[in-house]
């Protein structure tokens, strides 16, 4: 499902991918962070338990297909983020998507553990997480694209001014 933003030449630079389609509602945060900012990303699902030949296809050949930074989301046994992390050097970024039986915590435990040598860049449970992939993952393309650490700077300016002193209008 790609999103193409309108000038953005060339290959989109995110990819997210998920585990199932139940994961959108929550990853879908990611996209609209990255459209906000006009950054074009690719969205899949790619389960490393259901699918694991999709992620083996997917994770191998990111590179090469023009991706810059990889945000993977997953709940339960969420092994896509560090399964898909051992077999790319792209900067993986890992959702914990919450989960009905634990809420979240199996996927946060699941994906922040990893050992030593692969690392994943773990978010907070659900929502959260998933937006501040999306701006995470802006954040690491704007090293080499000053355009976008501009927009970035509006943002965060634009968010400071939004928030009120006063407890009442
Ligand atoms: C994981 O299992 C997915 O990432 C999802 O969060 C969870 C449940 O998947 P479904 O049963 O809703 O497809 O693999």
């Amino acid at each position: 499902m790609p999103n193409p933003i309108p000038d953005s030449p060339g290959a989109p630079p995110v990819a997210i991918i998920m585990g199932s389609r139940s994961d959108w509602p929550t990853m879908k945060g990611a996209a609209d962070a990255l459209t906000s900012l006009g950054v074009a990303w690719d969205a899949r699902v790619v389960s490393a338990h259901r699918t694991p030949e999709r992620l083996f296809d997917f994770a191998r050949s990111a590179e090469t297909q023009g991706f810059k930074v990889i945000i993977a989301g997953a709940g339960g046994a969420a092994h896509l983020p560090g399964m898909a992390a051992s077999m790319t050097n792209l900067p993986v970024l890992g959702v914990p998507v919450q989960s009905k039986a634990l809420s979240g915590l199996d996927s946060l435990l699941s994906i922040v553990q990893m050992p030593g040598g692969i690392p994943v860049a773990t978010l907070a449970i659900g929502e959260a997480g998933a937006k501040n992939a999306g701006l995470l993952a802006a954040q690491i393309l704007a090293l080499s694209d000053p355009a976008l650490a501009g927009r970035l700077a509006a943002f965060r300016q634009a968010q400071t001014d939004s928030v009120a002193e006063s407890v009442e209008d």
